[in-house]
Protein backbone atom coordinates (compact mmCIF):
# COMPACT_ATOMS: atom_id res chain seq x y z
CA UNK A 1 0.00 0.00 0.00
CA UNK A 2 2.74 2.57 0.68
CA UNK A 3 4.20 1.98 -2.74
CA UNK A 4 0.77 2.78 -4.10
CA UNK A 5 0.36 5.93 -2.25
CA UNK A 6 4.18 6.88 -3.56
CA UNK A 7 3.03 6.09 -6.68
CA UNK A 8 -0.32 8.06 -6.27
CA UNK A 9 1.76 10.96 -4.85
CA UNK A 10 4.11 10.81 -7.70
CA UNK A 11 1.59 10.92 -10.67
CA UNK A 12 -0.27 12.81 -9.17
CA UNK A 13 2.21 15.76 -8.77
CA UNK A 14 2.94 14.90 -12.38
CA UNK A 15 -0.64 15.74 -13.37
CA UNK A 16 -0.44 18.67 -11.68
CA UNK A 17 2.87 19.91 -12.46
CA UNK A 18 1.48 19.51 -16.26
CA UNK A 19 -1.36 20.67 -15.70
CA UNK A 20 -2.17 24.16 -18.48
CA UNK A 21 -5.39 25.48 -16.40
CA UNK A 22 -7.22 25.39 -13.57
CA UNK A 23 -10.21 23.45 -15.70
CA UNK A 24 -6.68 20.74 -16.18
CA UNK A 25 -5.97 21.52 -12.17
CA UNK A 26 -9.58 20.86 -11.06
CA UNK A 27 -10.02 17.22 -13.30
CA UNK A 28 -6.32 16.67 -11.68
CA UNK A 29 -8.33 17.29 -8.23
CA UNK A 30 -11.27 15.26 -8.82
CA UNK A 31 -9.58 12.29 -10.13
CA UNK A 32 -6.98 12.01 -7.15
CA UNK A 33 -8.68 13.64 -4.36
CA UNK A 34 -12.22 13.74 -5.02
CA UNK A 35 -14.97 10.74 -3.65
CA UNK A 36 -14.47 8.52 -6.18
CA UNK A 37 -10.44 8.59 -6.04
CA UNK A 38 -7.79 6.38 -4.78
CA UNK A 39 -6.63 8.31 -1.82
CA UNK A 40 -10.39 7.96 -0.75
CA UNK A 41 -10.16 4.85 -1.85
CA UNK A 42 -6.98 3.64 0.34
CA UNK A 43 -8.40 5.10 2.91
CA UNK A 44 -11.87 3.32 2.58
CA UNK A 45 -9.76 0.32 2.45
CA UNK A 46 -8.32 0.68 5.70
CA UNK A 47 -10.44 -1.68 7.22
CA UNK A 48 -9.06 -4.61 5.34
CA UNK A 49 -5.69 -3.52 6.30
CA UNK A 50 -3.53 -5.02 9.36
CA UNK A 51 -4.59 -3.41 12.42
CA UNK A 52 -0.39 -2.09 13.17
CA UNK A 53 -0.53 -0.98 9.66
CA UNK A 54 -3.90 1.22 9.53
CA UNK A 55 -2.35 4.31 11.65
CA UNK A 56 0.97 4.33 9.17
CA UNK A 57 -1.13 3.92 6.31
CA UNK A 58 -3.69 6.44 7.26
CA UNK A 59 -1.31 9.22 8.11
CA UNK A 60 0.12 8.49 5.01
CA UNK A 61 -2.62 8.96 3.11
CA UNK A 62 -3.53 12.21 4.63
CA UNK A 63 -0.45 13.50 3.95
CA UNK A 64 -0.47 12.42 0.62
CA UNK A 65 -3.56 13.87 0.11
CA UNK A 66 -2.39 17.11 2.10
CA UNK A 67 0.70 17.14 -0.66
CA UNK A 68 -1.43 17.16 -3.44
CA UNK A 69 -3.86 19.79 -2.23
CA UNK A 70 -0.97 22.14 -1.33
CA UNK A 71 0.56 20.80 -4.78
CA UNK A 72 -2.83 21.96 -6.44
CA UNK A 73 -3.21 25.37 -4.52
CA UNK A 74 0.28 26.34 -5.21
CA UNK A 75 -0.30 25.47 -8.65
CA UNK A 76 -3.46 27.02 -9.23
CA UNK A 77 -1.53 30.54 -6.78
CA UNK A 78 1.18 30.51 -9.84
CA UNK A 79 -1.50 30.40 -12.48
CA UNK A 80 -3.52 32.98 -11.70
CA UNK A 81 -0.40 35.08 -10.98
CA UNK A 82 1.08 34.39 -14.23
CA UNK A 83 -2.74 35.52 -15.41
CA UNK A 84 -2.26 38.47 -13.82
CA UNK A 85 0.90 39.22 -14.29
CA UNK A 86 -0.04 38.47 -18.39
CA UNK A 87 -2.82 40.78 -17.94
CA UNK A 88 -1.00 43.36 -16.91
CA UNK A 89 1.57 43.01 -19.17
CA UNK A 90 -0.73 43.21 -22.16
CA UNK A 91 -2.82 46.29 -20.31
CA UNK A 92 0.29 48.27 -19.60
CA UNK A 93 0.16 51.59 -21.62
CA UNK A 94 3.66 52.95 -22.46
CA UNK A 95 2.74 56.34 -21.21
CA UNK A 96 5.75 57.73 -22.93
CA UNK A 97 4.20 56.43 -25.90
CA UNK A 98 2.80 59.57 -28.09
CA UNK A 99 -1.07 59.89 -28.02
CA UNK A 100 -2.67 59.15 -31.40
CA UNK A 101 -2.83 62.66 -33.21
CA UNK A 102 -6.30 63.74 -32.76
CA UNK A 103 -7.16 65.67 -36.32
CA UNK A 104 -7.95 69.29 -34.64
CA UNK A 105 -10.07 72.39 -36.74
CA UNK A 106 -9.45 75.32 -36.19
CA UNK A 107 -10.59 79.00 -37.65
CA UNK A 108 -11.30 79.21 -41.53
CA UNK A 109 -8.12 81.38 -43.02
CA UNK A 110 -10.85 84.02 -43.83
CA UNK A 111 -12.29 84.11 -40.01
CA UNK A 112 -8.84 84.76 -38.86
CA UNK A 113 -8.46 87.50 -41.82
CA UNK A 114 -11.95 89.14 -41.11
CA UNK A 115 -11.54 89.10 -37.24
CA UNK A 116 -8.44 90.67 -37.76
CA UNK A 117 -9.57 93.81 -39.90
CA UNK A 118 -12.73 93.69 -37.41
CA UNK A 119 -10.26 94.48 -34.72
CA UNK A 120 -8.59 97.27 -36.74
CA UNK A 121 -11.68 99.09 -37.18
CA UNK A 122 -12.79 98.39 -33.57
CA UNK A 123 -9.66 100.09 -32.58
CA UNK A 124 -10.68 103.22 -34.50
CA UNK A 125 -14.48 103.10 -32.31
CA UNK A 126 -16.26 101.56 -34.83
CA UNK A 127 -19.04 98.81 -33.79
CA UNK A 128 -19.97 95.43 -35.55
CA UNK A 129 -23.12 95.51 -37.33
CA UNK A 130 -24.87 92.72 -38.92
CA UNK A 131 -28.03 91.92 -41.35
CA UNK A 132 -29.73 89.37 -43.14
CA UNK A 133 -28.38 87.38 -46.14
CA UNK A 134 -31.64 86.94 -47.64
CA UNK A 135 -32.44 91.02 -48.35
CA UNK A 136 -35.03 93.19 -49.55
CA UNK A 137 -34.48 95.21 -53.17
CA UNK A 138 -34.96 98.23 -51.37
CA UNK A 139 -32.27 97.96 -48.91
CA UNK A 140 -30.32 96.26 -51.74
CA UNK A 141 -30.39 98.67 -53.98
CA UNK A 142 -33.03 101.62 -53.77
CA UNK A 143 -31.60 102.60 -50.91
CA UNK A 144 -28.23 102.88 -52.09
CA UNK A 145 -29.26 105.13 -55.16
CA UNK A 146 -29.77 101.63 -57.37
CA UNK A 147 -33.53 102.51 -58.63
CA UNK A 148 -35.45 99.71 -60.25
CA UNK A 149 -33.94 99.55 -63.91
CA UNK A 150 -30.47 100.76 -63.07
CA UNK A 151 -27.76 99.33 -64.98
CA UNK A 152 -25.90 99.47 -62.48
CA UNK A 153 -27.88 96.40 -61.05
CA UNK A 154 -26.84 94.25 -64.01
CA UNK A 155 -23.00 94.51 -62.57
CA UNK A 156 -24.46 92.76 -59.33
CA UNK A 157 -26.37 89.52 -60.85
CA UNK A 158 -28.19 88.83 -57.96
CA UNK A 159 -30.34 85.85 -57.27
CA UNK A 160 -33.74 86.58 -56.28
CA UNK A 161 -35.82 84.22 -54.40
CA UNK A 162 -38.80 86.44 -55.03
CA UNK A 163 -39.94 90.28 -57.19
CA UNK A 164 -38.55 91.96 -53.82
CA UNK A 165 -36.20 89.30 -52.03
CA UNK A 166 -32.85 88.59 -53.30
CA UNK A 167 -29.87 86.95 -51.84
CA UNK A 168 -27.63 90.54 -50.48
CA UNK A 169 -24.73 91.16 -53.26
CA UNK A 170 -23.27 93.47 -50.65
CA UNK A 171 -23.18 93.84 -47.12
CA UNK A 172 -24.22 97.71 -47.92
CA UNK A 173 -27.53 97.08 -47.07
CA UNK A 174 -26.72 96.52 -43.75
CA UNK A 175 -25.46 100.39 -43.60
CA UNK A 176 -28.97 101.48 -45.00
CA UNK A 177 -30.84 99.49 -42.28
CA UNK A 178 -28.40 101.05 -39.91
CA UNK A 179 -28.49 104.63 -40.50
CA UNK A 180 -32.44 103.94 -40.88
CA UNK A 181 -32.59 102.95 -37.07
CA UNK A 182 -30.56 105.82 -36.01
CA UNK A 183 -33.56 108.18 -37.67
CA UNK A 184 -31.33 110.64 -38.79
CA UNK A 185 -30.01 111.35 -35.60
CA UNK A 186 -26.45 111.13 -34.40
CA UNK A 187 -23.65 109.60 -35.61
CA UNK A 188 -23.06 106.15 -37.14
CA UNK A 189 -19.86 104.49 -36.89
CA UNK A 190 -19.91 100.51 -38.40
CA UNK A 191 -18.40 97.98 -39.80
CA UNK A 192 -20.48 95.53 -41.50
CA UNK A 193 -18.68 92.36 -42.17
CA UNK A 194 -20.61 88.79 -43.84
CA UNK A 195 -21.26 86.60 -46.63
CA UNK A 196 -22.83 87.92 -50.07
CA UNK A 197 -23.87 86.22 -53.55
CA UNK A 198 -23.45 86.75 -56.96
CA UNK A 199 -24.76 84.89 -59.77
CA UNK A 200 -21.35 84.22 -61.20
CA UNK A 201 -19.82 81.17 -62.87
CA UNK A 202 -17.25 80.79 -60.37
CA UNK A 203 -13.42 80.43 -61.72
CA UNK A 204 -10.28 81.84 -60.08
CA UNK A 205 -11.48 85.01 -59.12
CA UNK A 206 -15.18 84.50 -59.11
CA UNK A 207 -17.17 82.90 -56.75
CA UNK A 208 -21.09 82.83 -56.31
CA UNK A 209 -20.92 83.07 -52.66
CA UNK A 210 -17.80 85.22 -50.70
CA UNK A 211 -17.47 87.65 -48.60
CA UNK A 212 -16.73 91.35 -47.97
CA UNK A 213 -16.30 93.96 -45.06
CA UNK A 214 -18.03 97.36 -45.77
CA UNK A 215 -17.32 100.37 -43.63
CA UNK A 216 -19.70 103.73 -42.39
CA UNK A 217 -19.21 106.84 -40.57
CA UNK A 218 -21.81 109.27 -40.66
CA UNK A 219 -21.57 112.00 -38.61
CA UNK A 220 -21.55 116.12 -38.68
CA UNK A 221 -18.41 117.93 -40.66
CA UNK A 222 -17.10 114.43 -42.17
CA UNK A 223 -14.42 115.25 -44.85
CA UNK A 224 -12.84 113.21 -47.17
CA UNK A 225 -9.39 113.78 -45.33
CA UNK A 226 -11.16 111.53 -42.35
CA UNK A 227 -11.75 109.15 -44.77
CA UNK A 228 -7.93 109.05 -46.15
CA UNK A 229 -6.83 109.01 -42.34
CA UNK A 230 -8.80 106.12 -41.74
CA UNK A 231 -8.01 104.05 -45.07
CA UNK A 232 -4.12 105.24 -44.21
CA UNK A 233 -4.34 103.62 -40.57
CA UNK A 234 -5.69 100.53 -41.64
CA UNK A 235 -3.23 100.14 -44.28
CA UNK A 236 -0.29 100.50 -42.50
CA UNK A 237 -1.61 98.23 -39.45
CA UNK A 238 -2.61 95.71 -41.88
CA UNK A 239 0.12 95.71 -44.28
CA UNK A 240 2.99 97.46 -42.47
CA UNK A 241 3.82 100.84 -41.45
CA UNK A 242 5.96 101.25 -44.39
CA UNK A 243 3.34 100.94 -47.13
CA UNK A 244 2.15 103.75 -48.46
CA UNK A 245 -1.60 103.76 -50.23
CA UNK A 246 -2.88 105.82 -52.94
CA UNK A 247 -6.57 107.31 -53.92
CA UNK A 248 -7.41 107.03 -57.16
CA UNK A 249 -10.46 108.32 -58.72
CA UNK A 250 -13.09 105.86 -59.35
CA UNK A 251 -17.21 105.50 -59.01
CA UNK A 252 -20.14 103.67 -57.39
CA UNK A 253 -24.04 104.74 -57.15
CA UNK A 254 -23.67 105.20 -53.64
CA UNK A 255 -20.42 107.54 -53.14
CA UNK A 256 -19.57 110.66 -54.69
CA UNK A 257 -16.70 110.98 -54.84
CA UNK A 258 -15.58 107.99 -55.24
CA UNK A 259 -11.95 106.28 -54.80
CA UNK A 260 -10.13 103.28 -55.01
CA UNK A 261 -7.11 102.61 -52.22
CA UNK A 262 -3.83 101.19 -54.04
CA UNK A 263 -1.33 100.02 -51.22
CA UNK A 264 2.35 99.79 -52.41
CA UNK A 265 3.44 96.44 -54.05
CA UNK A 266 5.80 94.55 -51.22
CA UNK A 267 7.07 92.35 -53.79
CA UNK A 268 9.06 95.40 -55.49
CA UNK A 269 8.66 98.21 -52.82
CA UNK A 270 6.68 100.21 -55.58
CA UNK A 271 9.24 99.46 -58.64
CA UNK A 272 6.84 97.40 -60.48
CA UNK A 273 6.65 93.61 -61.06
CA UNK A 274 4.30 90.14 -62.06
CA UNK A 275 2.48 90.48 -59.02
CA UNK A 276 1.76 94.31 -58.96
CA UNK A 277 1.31 93.92 -63.23
CA UNK A 278 4.36 96.47 -63.13
CA UNK A 279 2.66 99.31 -61.52
CA UNK A 280 4.21 99.24 -58.18
CA UNK A 281 0.46 99.23 -56.69
CA UNK A 282 -1.75 96.73 -55.21
CA UNK A 283 -5.46 98.04 -55.26
CA UNK A 284 -7.27 96.76 -51.94
CA UNK A 285 -10.54 98.49 -51.71
CA UNK A 286 -13.13 100.98 -52.74
CA UNK A 287 -14.43 103.82 -50.91
CA UNK A 288 -15.95 107.91 -50.93
CA UNK A 289 -18.40 109.92 -49.32
CA UNK A 290 -21.81 108.85 -49.02
CA UNK A 291 -23.97 109.89 -51.39
CA UNK A 292 -26.52 112.51 -50.33
CA UNK A 293 -29.57 110.32 -51.88
CA UNK A 294 -28.58 107.52 -49.70
CA UNK A 295 -28.28 109.67 -46.64
CA UNK A 296 -31.91 111.12 -47.35
CA UNK A 297 -33.30 108.01 -47.78
CA UNK A 298 -31.77 106.76 -44.88
CA UNK A 299 -33.31 109.72 -42.72
CA UNK A 300 -30.61 111.52 -42.71
CA UNK A 301 -30.48 115.31 -43.94
CA UNK A 302 -27.31 115.56 -46.37
CA UNK A 303 -27.14 119.59 -45.13
CA UNK A 304 -26.37 118.62 -41.34
CA UNK A 305 -25.04 115.27 -41.99
CA UNK A 306 -21.61 113.44 -43.94
CA UNK A 307 -20.37 110.77 -44.51
CA UNK A 308 -17.72 108.11 -45.73
CA UNK A 309 -17.61 104.70 -46.40
CA UNK A 310 -15.76 101.96 -48.08
CA UNK A 311 -15.96 98.26 -49.00
CA UNK A 312 -13.27 95.13 -49.21
CA UNK A 313 -13.19 91.68 -50.03
CA UNK A 314 -11.40 89.53 -47.55
CA UNK A 315 -10.48 86.68 -50.20
CA UNK A 316 -8.68 89.12 -52.25
CA UNK A 317 -6.57 90.12 -49.14
CA UNK A 318 -6.20 87.01 -48.16
CA UNK A 319 -4.89 85.67 -52.00
CA UNK A 320 -2.42 88.86 -51.73
CA UNK A 321 -1.56 88.62 -48.40
CA UNK A 322 -0.89 84.38 -49.26
CA UNK A 323 -0.01 84.28 -52.94
CA UNK A 324 -3.32 82.27 -53.04
CA UNK A 325 -3.61 82.04 -56.87
CA UNK A 326 -7.34 80.80 -56.43
CA UNK A 327 -10.34 82.31 -55.13
CA UNK A 328 -12.09 78.54 -54.58
CA UNK A 329 -9.78 76.77 -52.41
CA UNK A 330 -11.59 79.08 -49.80
CA UNK A 331 -14.10 76.79 -50.40
CA UNK A 332 -13.84 73.85 -51.88
CA UNK A 333 -12.54 72.60 -48.19
CA UNK A 334 -9.56 71.11 -48.63
CA UNK A 335 -7.80 70.41 -45.52
CA UNK A 336 -4.40 70.05 -47.10
CA UNK A 337 -5.08 73.77 -48.17
CA UNK A 338 -6.47 74.86 -45.20
CA UNK A 339 -4.62 73.07 -42.54
CA UNK A 340 -1.41 75.56 -43.81
CA UNK A 341 -3.20 78.25 -42.14
CA UNK A 342 -3.85 77.14 -38.59
CA UNK A 343 -2.45 79.31 -36.07
CA UNK A 344 -0.27 77.00 -34.19
C1 LIG B 1 -23.92 102.94 -47.66
C2 LIG B 1 -23.25 103.91 -48.32
C3 LIG B 1 -22.10 103.63 -49.02
C4 LIG B 1 -19.79 100.87 -49.60
C5 LIG B 1 -18.70 100.86 -50.58
C6 LIG B 1 -17.22 100.04 -52.00
C7 LIG B 1 -17.00 101.35 -52.16
C8 LIG B 1 -16.48 98.99 -52.70
C9 LIG B 1 -16.23 96.71 -53.26
C10 LIG B 1 -15.12 96.10 -52.38
C11 LIG B 1 -14.77 94.76 -52.84
C12 LIG B 1 -17.15 95.58 -53.50
O1 LIG B 1 -16.62 93.06 -52.96
S1 LIG B 1 -16.13 94.16 -53.66
O2 LIG B 1 -15.78 94.01 -54.99
N1 LIG B 1 -16.91 97.77 -52.54
O3 LIG B 1 -15.54 99.23 -53.42
N2 LIG B 1 -18.18 99.74 -51.13
S2 LIG B 1 -18.01 102.23 -51.12
O4 LIG B 1 -20.47 102.09 -49.77
C13 LIG B 1 -21.64 102.36 -49.06
C14 LIG B 1 -22.28 101.36 -48.42
C15 LIG B 1 -23.43 101.67 -47.71
C16 LIG B 1 -25.16 103.22 -46.89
Amino acid sequence: MKERLVELKTEALEKVAQAEDTKALQDVKVQYLGKKGPITEVLRGMGKLPKEERPVIGQMANDVREEIQVAIDEKQTKMEEAALEKQLQEETIDVTLPGRPVQTGGPHLLTNLIEEIEDLFIGMGFEIAEGPEVEADYYNFEALNLPKGHPARDMQDSFYITEEILMRTHTSPVQARTMEQHKGKGPVKVICPGKVYRRDTDDATHSHQFTQIEGLLVDKHVRMSDLKGVLNAFAKQMFGEEREIRLRPSFFPFTEPSVEMDISCKMCGGEGCSVCKGTGWIEILGAGMVHPNVLEMAGYDPNEYTGFAFGMGPERIAMLKYGIDDIRHFYTDDVRFLNQFHKA
